[in-house]
């Protein structure tokens, strides 16, 4: 199957916000992960199109000490860079805003060393970048309001200059970037070529104004000017089935082309459109016109990324993809099955239409939960021979009906199919048991859209405990379905 480059991502499901390295023929890219940890999937990738999940940079309590709980905050939106040997992530946690943190490995697989911590640089999206002389600089999203044009216009993208061995700045930030006039000048990265620094920012706001814009100057500090072609690329007001394109990194490939790793979403649905599993990663090809970047999304890509997946738990470690929200780290497990506690054991929806399948011990309430956040979700819940389906939506909650379950081990059942009134799918829950497989009940899925919730994050299939005891899940199986 050939897929096209502009309609698909390279890497499906909520991760946002992507920043991409190349060290040698290797890429490695990180993206945002909120409330969710571990923290910052790292991934890796040979050719741009297909990728892999190496493991996460935040995985120790000590590398978030400030926690990461609230919906949609924590981890915002990291960079990551590789110099002389040493892989360099700079983030926000904007449980503490006020401040830029970097953590370096020489393995991107990890371990990730403790934070070092930039104090009196509130704002978010940070970035690193080298100069000829080899000092660092630190340009950033700036909340700050000590930073505030006279017009009252903020953010801006501000830079100062840092130490990363000492772990201080060496000045106090500068302004060095307003935007191009859109608004929520953001996600600065600055990249070298020939003679100019390129300052790249997201414009307009993550939401479907979104875009890409440009600016250069002779000297990594500005002053910089802006492209003529502003916003260099943007799917804002068009009819194109992937919308909210910005938030981009470029990287400069072996043989001298480069290319464009981006954000966007997919809506489906009834007017305004509905995007469920998040903002996703897609690519671009980059050409050079007038010493400006030209974004290109012709590209084709090899077959369906290779979403599916089984989990039986039989090592000790839980693969990567495994996170939990309100920043609570999975715990370990026992061979044969993941002991569940009361924090959610949630792995990422990737796709439009699937179906996911958890084989659970019966003899513990135990419960599924399709979750967009705390406030929106719909779950089916095992106890005590009975399944049950329930459902969030802001602050009402209801039951959906209930079926009756046997057997010492149930598959609890969840599928993406296609939407029966005008909402991006329906989600429908069902059993698997010595009796067969039965639907209870089926619910539009706008509910747990990001339209409808807000926020940054997408869906997540997440698996707790839901009473007392501590429940047991045996494996689970996660599979695509046909996408329309
Ligand atoms: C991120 C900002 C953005 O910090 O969304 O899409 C914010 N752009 O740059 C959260 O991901």
């Amino acid at each position: 199957m050939v897929r096209d480059a502009a309609t698909t991502p390279v890497i499906p499901g909520f991760f946002p916000d992507p920043s991409v390295c190349r060290v040698g023929e290797d890429y490695f890219l990180v993206n945002s992960s909120f409330e969710y940890a571990p923290g910052i999937p790292v991934w890796h990738s040979r050719d741009l199109r297909t990728w892999t999940q190496l493991g996460n940079v935040l995985t120790r309590e000590s590398q978030f000490p400030a926690g990461m709980s609230g919906a949609s905050r924590g981890i915002y939106a990291p960079t990551i860079r590789h110099r002389d040997g040493t892989f360099f992530v700079v983030g926000t946690n904007v449980e503490r805003g006020g401040e830029q943190f970097v953590l370096t490995a020489t393995d991107p697989v990890g371990p990730w060393s403790d934070p070092i911590v930039f104090p009196g640089l509130g704002g978010i999206d940070p970035d690193l970048a080298w100069d000829d002389d080899g000092a660092c600089f630190l340009t950033y999203c700036a909340l700050d309001e000590a930073l505030q044009p006279e017009d009252g216009s903020l953010p801006v993208i501000a830079q100062v200059r840092v130490d990363l061995d000492r772990g201080i700045r060496l000045e106090e930030p500068r302004v060095i970037w307003r935007g191009s006039g859109l608004a929520h000048p953001e996600g600065p990265h600055l990249y070298r070529r020939g003679k100019w620094w390129y300052l790249l920012t997201a414009e307009g706001g993550t939401e479907r104004g979104h875009a890409v814009c440009v600016a250069r100057s002779r000297a990594i500090d500005g002053p910089f000017e802006p492209a003529p072609a502003n916003p260099i690329f943007s799917r804002r007001s068009t009819g194109f089935p992937v919308q909210n394109a910005g938030h981009a990194d470029l990287v400069e490939r072996p043989d001298g082309e480069w290319a464009m790793v981006y954000l966007g979403v997919r809506p489906r649905g009834f007017t305004p459109g509905f995007h469920v599993v998040g903002r996703e990663t897609f690519l671009a090809r980059v050409a050079w016109v007038d010493d400006w970047p030209v974004v290109h999304t012709d590209d084709v890509l090899p077959g369906r990324p290779d979403t599916a997946f089984t989990d039986d738990f039989t090592t000790a470690d839980l693969h990567p993809r495994w996170v939990s929200p309100h920043g609570a780290l999975p715990g370990p497990h026992p061979a044969g099955g993941v002991a569940l506690g009361p924090h959610d054991l949630a792995v990422r929806v990737r796709d439009l239409r699937w179906r996911f399948e958890a084989r659970v011990d019966a003899s513990a309430a135990v419960a599924l939960r399709v979750r967009l956040d705390d406030r929106h979700w719909y779950e089916i819940a095992l106890d005590a021979g009975a399944a049950e389906v329930r459902a969030r939506i802001g602050p009402l909650e209801a039951s959906a009906g209930s079926a009756p379950a046997t057997g010492d081990v149930v598959t609890l059942l969840v599928e993406s199919v296609d939407a029966t009134h005008d909402g991006p799918d329906d989600l429908r829950f069902g059993v698997l048991d010595a009796d067969g497989e039965r639907w209870i009940a089926a619910l539009d899925g706008r509910y747990l859209s990001t339209e409808v919730a807000g926020g940054f994050t997408g869906r997540v299939l997440a698996l707790s405990a839901s009473g007392p005891m501590p429940g047991r899940v045996v494996s689970v199986r996660y599979l695509p379905l046909g996408e329309e």
